[in-house]
């Protein structure tokens, strides 16, 4: 049984009406600017500022606040070597065979392939785990909504990696258990994301798409 702490005064940080409009559109106008990234620089990014950003990742609410998710934080050349070659491999057998036709079609758009290159390029890598339930004296214990929990953490996890001033990419090699067996985690942990992190290339290019505006995206019930 886990231990309860009872509950404690929580003092809201808040801000005058213009202070708060402004921040909003400042937000808004920033994350704006994010891109997805492929072209990454070889420049290095401090330690600190990656734990920073995992730490920043970690704020997100979860299921029963069961905090289901384990970063794996590499920069070990040898390591993404080893995922790379490995994310290839699936990659490869993706491109030629397990995607629709029509998958392919639509992701003309962005220029991909099966080579990934930035795994080894990014100075970089967070593989990011859900732990689908815990060991806790040897039972075995649920977690919960664990998807829709790691799914907040890695939202979190890109805006702290773009205000930082830093790129990186949603990278889903599938099928991805080989990164368990690379990585050596437990049986209680699965594959969720793969992000490089680090510095857009000087010649980095982006597809040229827009954002759905705010008419196509919501719907008012006032
Ligand atoms: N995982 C592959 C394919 C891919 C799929 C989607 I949906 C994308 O938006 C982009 C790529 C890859 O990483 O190339």
């Amino acid at each position: 049984m886990s231990k309860q702490r009872g509950f404690i005064p929580f003092k809201q940080t808040s801000f005058s009406q213009p202070e708060m409009m402004k921040r909003a559109e400042a937000l808004y106008q920033f994350s704006n600017q994010r891109r997805s990234i492929r072209d990454f620089s070889d420049k290095d990014v401090p330690f600190e500022v990656i734990k920073n950003i995992v730490l920043t990742a970690g704020t997100s609410p979860s299921g029963a606040h069961k905090q289901p998710w384990t970063f794996c934080i590499i920069r070990s050349n040898e390591l993404k070597s080893k995922i790379k070659t490995a994310a290839e491999e699936e990659e490869y057998k993706s491109y030629h065979g397990r995607m629709s036709e029509q998958w392919l079609e639509d992701l003309k758009t962005f220029g991909t392939d099966w080579n990934k290159p930035f795994i080894e390029t990014a100075p970089w890598i967070i593989v990011v785990f859900k732990r689908i339930f815990e060991f806790e004296e040897n039972e075995k214990r649920p977690n919960y909504y664990v998807n829709e929990s790691v799914g907040i953490a890695c939202g979190l996890l890109i805006n702290a990696i773009h205000n930082a001033g830093l790129a990186t990419l949603t990278h889903t090699p599938s099928p991805m258990n080989f990164l368990t067996e690379i990585l050596e985690r437990p049986e209680n942990e699965k594959p969720y994301l793969l992000l490089p992190i680090g510095y857009a290339a000087r010649d980095a290019k982006v597809p040229n798409i827009d954002r759905k505006t705010f008419e196509e995206v919501a719907i008012l019930f006032d």
